[in-house]
């Protein structure tokens, strides 16, 4: 059995898709990071930068102690291993498929991230909305330019690291099917090889159930209290907290 330290986030559904696509068994722990779950003792020793997804393995491969991973590109490719599937095993097609997981890990995911922050978030964080201009239009250029990136790779190729579905696919499908809310949706047409893609590999019956695991988790509606305290754990993480937070999760351990 697999434990899986989840979110409902386009990070969290990348381990679910992948685990429904591999026919793995799972169990989710919620980790809820408004209320700040990801700085708890327990879940610090297992994923130590305070984000999720993170995994245990109770039957790891190779057999052994349970194996811990946390950051989705390492989940994903030792799932991939485990399983032997959705990702080569030749060294020339095992490293077509891992420059793009490192890209969307490098790029895509960090890019999309602050582009939403500035775009969404940050009107309710920050005091003049010329602090969110600058902001708003490097984090939304950049995923207009990785979004160029893609759509120019998928008019030669089927799927993004070319040959067979991939976990470049895997890794990449739950912020690209985003790029509508980052961009304008009426924009997609700028992308069209991009949103075949988006739309073949949303049609995935894996892809959908994943993508729906622990969708009630998020869907509370929030006071105004909540959401100002929420704001304030998420946007404000300085290395004293996670100082106080590793701290606390040594000294709970002896
Ligand atoms: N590079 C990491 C990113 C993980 C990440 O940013 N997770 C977010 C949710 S999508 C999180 O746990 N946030 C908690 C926080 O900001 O404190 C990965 O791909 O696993």
């Amino acid at each position: 059995m697999i434990d899986v330290y989840y979110w409902p986030t386009p990070n969290g559904w990348k381990v679910t898709i992948m685990l429904e696509e591999c026919g793995l068994d799972y169990d989710i722990k919620a980790v809820d990071i408004g209320g700040g779950d990801q700085f708890k003792a327990d879940f610090l020793r297992i994923s130590p930068n305070n984000r999720m997804p993170a995994i245990v393995d109770h039957a790891p491969l190779g057999e052994g102690d349970p194996l811990a991973i946390f950051e989705s590109g390492a989940i994903l490719e030792y799932l991939a291993e485990k399983t032997g599937r959705f990702l080569p095993t030749e060294t020339a097609g095992k490293y077509r498929v891992l420059q793009w997981v490192h890209w969307q890990m490098a790029n895509l995911g960090p890019m999309m991230g602050n582009a939403n922050h500035f775009k969404n978030y940050g009107k309710n964080i920050a005091d003049d909305p010329k602090q969110l201009e600058y902001g708003t239009r490097r984090f939304v250029g950049e995923v207009d330019r990785l979004s160029g990136v893609m759509d120019a790779r998928l008019s030669v190729q089927p799927y993004l690291a070319g040959g067979d579905y991939s976990i470049a696919d895997i890794i990449t499908w739950p912020w690209a099917m985003l790029i509508g809310r980052m961009l304008g949706e009426e924009n997609w047409e700028t992308f069209p090889n991009l949103k075949r893609w988006v739309d073949e590999v949303g049609e995935r019956p894996a892809v959908q159930k994943g993508f729906r695991i622990g969708r009630e988790l998020g869907k509370r509606e929030l006071t105004e209290e909540e959401e100002k305290a929420r704001r304030e754990l998420l946007f404000n993480q300085t290395n004293e907290k996670v100082r106080a937070a590793r701290e606390e999760a040594a000294r709970t351990a002896s």
